[in-house]
């Protein structure tokens, strides 16, 4: 556990599943060593499909009230914005359907999510030329780094809805991000901060032995 976490009081139950992932990551567990082929292929190699969605944090679930609620986007961008509720939903909003790879195995088909694009939010932010990587900031402190590359993929939003229902807590609400092409510890719940940056820095599961980009067809799993 990174020391900004010692504030939280984390049961020893979640506490174990969080060392156990830190431990895979050691023994490189999972590993098929095998390459999938995106478009031909429905399920990464290792990977199998669960019809449930599991819930997977730090042990915190910050009950963000939805009228206090704000998500600031800045750092190397030409416009930094910081939006409520209300400014949030009333940027353009879009759907899409995308399937969810974990790395710790399983993968949800079929997902449909709403709410507004990167492509929106490059649009309006305008990252200058030396703004190259972000980080997703959480509110449990949880942070997860992208390339601007990853993130302008059109199918990366931010989403409040899922199957057209409102995120519940549990799975990020209010807001969380969705990058479907990578394992979904890229995706980052209850998102309040999303900082572009010039150079790459690690996020939570990145300094602790996971891939630095995590793609699921080519089974990056750890850094190793
Ligand atoms: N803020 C925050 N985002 C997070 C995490 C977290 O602990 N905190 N866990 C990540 C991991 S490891 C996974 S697999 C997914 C789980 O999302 P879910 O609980 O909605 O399935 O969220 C990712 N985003
Ligand atoms: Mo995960």
């Amino acid at each position: 556990m990174g020391a900004a976490m010692g504030i939280f009081d984390t049961d020893a139950k979640r506490q174990k599943l969080l060392d156990k992932k830190r431990q895979w990551a050691e023994e490189g567990r999972l590993l098929t060593g095998k390459t999938g082929i995106r478009g031909r292929d429905r399920l990464p190699p290792g990977q199998h499909e669960v019809k449930n969605w599991p819930i997977l944090d730090l042990g915190v679930q910050p009950n963000i009230d939805r009228m206090k609620w704000k998500l600031t986007i800045d750092g190397l961008v030409e416009n930094p914005v910081t939006w409520d509720w209300l400014e949030f939903f009333s940027q353009p909003q879009v759907t899409w359907v995308s399937d969810i790879h974990c790395v710790t195995a399983w993968s949800r088909y079929d997902n449909e999510w709403m709410g507004v694009s990167a492509a929106h939010i490059l649009s309006v932010v305008r990252p200058l030329a030396a703004a190259r990587y972000l980080m997703f900031h959480s509110q449990d402190s949880y942070t997860t780094n992208l390339t601007l590359k990853q993130f302008s993929d059109e199918d990366v939003l931010l989403a409040h809805s899922w199957q057209g229902e409102l995120l519940p807590r549990e799975h990020g609400g209010p807001v969380r991000a969705i990058v479907p092409q990578f394992y979904f510890w890229k995706s980052a719940k209850w998102i309040k901060r999303i900082e572009f940056i010039a150079e790459d820095k690690l996020g939570y599961w990145e300094n602790r032995g996971y891939h630095n980009t995590g793609d699921p067809w080519k089974e990056e799993r750890y850094d190793r």
